[in-house]
């Protein structure tokens, strides 16, 4: 599993005080903790900052920049903010979170993926909104990576997001996220996956019980990339029981090792 540490992100209470404050210590010591628990990516956002929002990505940047030399997922829609984080950028090939099939983000942000070949995370949404089903959905994937890759962005570069939408506002958002990792997995194996786990759960009680048993059905159904905590080490242990289960660690080697080292919770 390609995982995306979502920690360093405005919109989280105890962290927008700490990028208004430009506080290093608070953001160094999140991209270290996410690092160490096994982040292959840190998604770095500063949307909440609106006009503000490309000088704060670039402080975020540059302070984890001098912690910890993980990769960075750009979690932008602003082609401005976007850019500034890639030129800031020391960490090795980043992923750019995100385009979509919108006619004029795609525009804007596909230069951006192409200059600084970066990977990419495609949500399926378009100029109608996001689709309600699966099949809605696989049409907007199926156009994102043909366009991609027309012009040029190698297919193991993108990350379809299926949109995870909360089961408490319909009753089919489970479905259709799993229905739609299936469909883009089978016809594009070399593509990924990249799931923002914790909305499906958002508005219920016990959240994390639903964000673990979601893991396991989209693992199951082909995602092979989340953005999650991976300080959670209950959410780490399901998916390396699920990457045991499913054949995708050999001899459970990942598996045990995690245990030995006292990573295995339940
Ligand atoms: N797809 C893509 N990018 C994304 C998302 C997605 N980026 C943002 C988001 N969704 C994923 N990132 C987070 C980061 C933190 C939390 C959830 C998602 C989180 N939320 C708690 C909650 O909602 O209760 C805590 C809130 C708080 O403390 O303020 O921790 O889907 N491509």
């Amino acid at each position: 599993m390609i995982i995306i540490g979502e920690k360093i992100n405005s919109t989280l209470k105890a962290v927008r005080p700490a990028i208004e404050s430009y506080d290093e210590a608070v953001i160094a010591g999140l991209a270290k903790s996410q690092a160490e628990a096994g982040a292959d990516y840190l998604d770095v956002n500063a949307g909440m900052f609106n006009q503000d929002e490309p000088d704060r990505l670039e402080w975020l940047i540059n302070t984890v920049q001098s912690t910890v030399k993980t990769p960075l997922a750009i979690d932008s829609p602003s082609p401005a903010a976007i850019e500034r984080g890639l030129k800031a950028n020391k960490n090795g090939k980043p992923i750019v979170n995100s385009i979509t099939d919108e006619k004029k983000r795609f525009g804007e942000i596909l230069p951006l993926i192409l200059k600084y070949k970066t990977g990419v995370i495609a949500l399926c949404m378009d100029d109608s909104g996001m689709p309600e089903d699966a099949k809605g959905r696989v049409l907007i994937a199926r156009s994102l990576i043909g366009k991609l890759t027309k012009e040029g962005v190698p297919i193991s570069d993108i990350y379809i997001d299926p949109l995870v939408r909360p089961i408490g506002t319909g009753p089919h958002y489970g479905i259709a996220a799993l229905d739609t990792i299936k469909a883009v997995k089978s016809e594009y194996p070399d593509a990924h996956i990249a799931c923002g786990l914790s909305n499906i759960s958002f508005g219920l009680p016990a959240r994390k019980l639903i964000n673990q048993t979601f893991l396991v059905a989209a693992m199951a159904s082909g995602m092979d990339g989340a953005i999650l905590d991976p300080m959670d080490k209950k959410i780490m242990s399901f998916i390396y029981a699920s990457e045991a289960l499913l054949g995708i660690d050999d001899y459970c080697g990942e598996y045990l090792g995690r245990y030995r080292e006292g990573l295995i919770e339940f």
